[in-house]
């Protein structure tokens, strides 16, 4: 029965919308074969855990292919989805599925197949898939908060981070307003990097930019950072993992780790921990432009052998 709760709360949320979607992609969901196939597993780079969030599926902003790219490079034993992975405000608004969504969401259910133990904490943009918190759907738990241990012995509270941002909770029109602004902005930024693409230029992060130079959101973050860690220490725990505000961070407030996965929208980045409990947060633009370089590199060399011989 449960089952049924979640597939109609997906297709009410995927065939609700009067938009432009591609609705054939969306009858095999989430089954059938992804769109762009799937590399051999055996090549990616182990950690013991991955954390993303705020990939934002559902809209125009989520960076698709660099997600793709990574879940296609990296493998773990266990991985958390920090929130607002599917955006349920965006899709209610405005229908919007490609077939590259599909494929991510393929991906993860794949991996969870495959044994990897996935946990699924809803954010604020997924928040209708809170009501089924405690259940598993196809080997992905979800969870409205989680604990977890590190190699190194380190006990980390995971959760999105809605629950203390100050805007949402006070003025929750407020940040709908910021939403549409918010995504404006987002449209604007794939523009320009549709054109750096075109140009043979990397990606970068318009917002990223804007986020830096304006004062009041610098001021935002740090109280969304301090606010979380405060509640992580009243919880007794080594440390906090969280997404919601797109800003990857690994710092240290008030005797508390404080970890953010960022997003992958804007900065494209995930949350690792090594096999010895080593956290890190990969930047996934550079890591791919960096193989990118490598990889064409040696086929240049492989060239010059051929030309040699
Ligand atoms: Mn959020």
């Amino acid at each position: 029965m449960a089952l049924d709760d979640f597939s109609d709360t997906i297709h009410a949320l995927l065939g609700s919308g009067t938009g432009d979607g591609d609705f054939s992609n969306v009858t095999g969901f989430p089954g059938g074969l992804p769109y762009t196939p799937e590399p051999p597993v055996d090549a990616r780079r182990r950690y013991r855990t991955i954390w993303i969030s705020d990939v934002h599926l559902g809209t125009r902003g989520c960076n698709a292919r660099l997600l793709i790219d990574f879940l296609d490079h990296v493998d773990s034993e266990t991985m958390y989805l920090v929130g607002d992975i599917i955006d349920g405000w965006r899709l209610k608004k405005k229908f919007y599925w490609p077939a590259a969504h599909n494929d991510i969401v393929w991906r993860i259910l794949k991996r969870a197949k495959r044994g990897t133990r996935i946990v699924y904490i809803p954010g604020n943009h997924d928040e209708m898939f809170r009501q089924f918190s405690g259940l598993n759907f196809g080997g992905v738990e979800i969870r409205r908060a989680a604990f977890h241990e590190t190699a190194d012995g380190k006990r980390l509270m995971v959760l999105h981070g809605d629950e203390f941002d100050t805007i949402m909770l006070a003025h929750r029109w407020l940040a709908f307003v910021g939403d549409t602004l918010y995504h404006l902005l987002m449209s604007l930024n794939i523009g320009v990097n549709w054109v750096r693409q075109r140009f043979g230029l990397s990606y970068w992060s318009l917002s990223k930019m804007a986020k830096h130079k304006v004062k009041n959101a610098v001021e935002f973050i740090s109280r969304f950072e301090e606010l979380v860690a405060r509640a992580a220490a009243e919880r007794g725990v080594d440390g906090v993992v969280c997404g919601h505000i797109h800003t990857a961070e690994i710092r240290e407030i008030g005797g508390v780790e404080y970890y953010n996965d960022g997003d992958w929208v804007e900065g494209c980045t995930a949350l690792v921990e090594h096999f010895d409990g080593r956290m890190e947060v990969l930047h996934w633009a550079d890591i791919m432009k960096e193989r990118e370089a490598a990889e064409a590199e040696a086929r240049m060399m492989g060239g010059r052998a051929v030309e040699a011989a």
